[in-house]
């Protein structure tokens, strides 16, 4: 007999594990442990997403035919997978199992599972990806820069979407200029899907409750899907209601609105409830169909052809080293406000909400608020990517680190974006209605209650000279810098030396 270990985040019935062995010999695996539950303080609506998934799709399995030994937390005394394994399996065959999302576990797999379970161990590598890992090393080996446009538009050629011929639908590749409008109330809110608890569901939200009370985040307004049936649902609904101006408002923010138009698909394509292409091509039938634009289409699919497949790549090209890298040399911890909301400022606050309410925030919240915040302060990169680790309920190391690292905190010298994307209030103002309900002045940089985006952003820009000076794209920014009067830029450092002496008093 051989066994499948099917992880957390492999929840898709085309899975290479499924294809390796025979449902009428083999034997499948599913644990909830500790050492997955517990290596980051992982948000609680995340534990719960997760353990509700891994269950229904153990029913699914049995439904399918499968033989399924489902381990429940709590239920067995097992910290981890090997120990599981070697002490229930060790008269199997062959262990299988398909490569794992994070280094950390696929590392602890190659390095002794076969030694200590004493059973060989088959690593299929993951087809539910559009690029495999080899596939993307052989594209960037060589590149002098990496640029995710040329990437993704070999994945548009590759895939088929959105191509006519050989040319890209409507003649351009990318439409995301005509993809940055802030959100004026004058396009109607789509409508908010929300999904009914079953057994399953009640039986691991009270688990959670009782087994991970410290965990960030209340689980009383848990709304995510966790059956396939529920996430094809989500997918319908916003194809239906939000894909039609995703494009158009995909950077906005505004108060009170946890979601916009965004799809909220990232928990169920990570943990394989929803392939990617599926969902690419429900969104391309939309264009075609004249149901959605063609700048949403287009901004949508190339987030998860593009930067989605982008990051994967990156991320196993570069680690392990590339979790230590800290090019900017960042030492600071993150502000305690991270954990509880609790600050004046009120775009942090917003973001710092939705993040504890609903294990959410979308891209713009987490890039140019918590994160851009993170970078302006000086925050150690390993201290703010273990905090995105935690919050987010798609949060996985491959997809967190690379645009935690790279894309917010620049340090990795510039894989992600070939420069730092620090912002100050200015940018937050343009694209939310934050700083109208804000108790800082959007408009200073110097005084007591200035917009301390402002102020750190100069401070930022003023201690990285020597890093970003001479990059072609912040000229203009520096041009601005060496043109200010030099009071001026001594007040307006002297206030953020100030904010930076004491952040957490913000
Ligand atoms: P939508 O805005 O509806 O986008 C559609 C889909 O595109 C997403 O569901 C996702 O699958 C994909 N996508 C969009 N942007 C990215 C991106 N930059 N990288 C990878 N996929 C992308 N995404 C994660 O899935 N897990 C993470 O742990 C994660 N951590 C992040 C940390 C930081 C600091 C930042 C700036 C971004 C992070 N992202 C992460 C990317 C992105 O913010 C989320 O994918 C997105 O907010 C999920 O919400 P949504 O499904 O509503 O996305
Ligand atoms: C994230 C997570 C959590 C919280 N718990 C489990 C678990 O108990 N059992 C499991 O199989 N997977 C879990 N996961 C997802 C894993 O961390 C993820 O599959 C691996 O790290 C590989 O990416
Ligand atoms: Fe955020 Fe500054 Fe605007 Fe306040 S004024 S909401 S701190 S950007």
């Amino acid at each position: 007999m051989k066994i499948g270990l099917i992880l957390g985040d492999q929840l898709s019935l085309n899975l290479p594990t499924l294809q390796h062995l025979n449902k009428s010999k083999d034997r499948l695996v599913m644990a909830e442990v500790d050492d997955e539950a517990t290596y980051v303080k992982h948000h609680k609506q995340k534990i719960a997403l997760i353990f509700s998934a891994m269950r229904h799709f153990a029913v699914d399995l049995e439904k399918a035919g499968w033989q399924v030994d489902y381990y429940c937390y709590g239920e067995h005394a097992f910290r981890g997978f090997a120990a599981l394994i070697s002490e229930k399996y060790a008269d199997a065959g062959e262990l299988v199992v398909t490569r794992c999302g994070e280094y950390r576990l696929q590392y602890q797999i190659d390095r002794d599972w076969e030694r200590c379970i004493g059973v060989p161990v088959t690593c299929l590598d993951d087809s539910r990806f559009l690029c495999s890992t080899t596939f993307f090393q052989q594209w960037a080996q060589g590149k002098k820069q990496l640029r995710m446009e040329f990437f993704y538009r070999e994945m548009r050629r590759y895939s088929g979407l959105l191509m006519e011929g050989d040319e890209p639908a409507g003649g351009q590749w990318n439409y995301d200029s005509n993809n940055r409008q802030p959100y004026t109330g004058k396009t109607p809110l789509p409508p908010v899907l929300t999904f009914e608890h079953d057994d399953i569901d009640r039986q691991v939200l009270a688990l959670v409750e009782e087994q991970f009370p410290s965990h960030m985040g209340s689980l009383d307004s848990f709304q995510w899907g966790t059956t396939r049936e529920q996430t094809q649902q989500a997918l319908a609904h916003f194809i239906e209601h939000r894909l039609p101006y995703f494009g158009d408002y995909q950077d906005a923010m505004v108060t009170g609105e946890d979601t916009l138009f965004h799809s909220l698909l990232s928990p169920y394509i990570n943990l394989g409830l929803l392939d990617p292409m599926v969902v690419c091509q429900a969104a391309e039938q939309a264009y075609y169909s004249g149901d959605a634009p063609l700048n949403a289409v287009e901004g949508f699919i190339r987030q998860i052809i593009g930067w989605r497949e982008y990051v994967r790549g990156i991320y196993w090209l570069l680690m392990p080293d590339y979790a230590n890298e800290n090019r900017l040399g960042n030492t600071r911890d993150l502000p305690a406000y991270y954990w509880t909301g609790d600050t004046k400022m009120h775009c942090m606050a917003e973001c710092l909400r939705n993040t504890i309410d609903h294990a959410y925030a979308h891209h713009i919240q987490r890039l140019m608020v918590t994160g851009n915040f993170a970078l302006l302060l000086g925050v150690l990169p390993e201290a703010i990517c273990q905090w995105y680790l935690e919050v987010y309920a798609d949060a996985f190391d491959w997809v967190e680190l690379p645009n935690t690292l790279g894309m917010v905190m620049h340090a990795d010298g510039g894989y992600l974006g070939s420069k730092p994307y620090a912002a100050s209030g200015s940018y937050i103002n343009r694209m939310s209605d934050y700083c109208k309900h804000c108790q800082y002045d959007v408009k200073t940089a110097s005084e007591a209650y200035s917009c301390p985006f402002n102020s750190l952003y100069w401070h930022f820009i003023h201690r990285h000279r020597r890093q970003f000076a001479g990059n072609h794209r912040m000229k203009m920014i520096y041009g601005n810098l060496n043109r200010m009067d030099e009071a001026k830029v001594e007040a307006i450092l002297a206030r953020a030396q100030s904010l930076l002496a004491d952040p957490d008093a913000l």
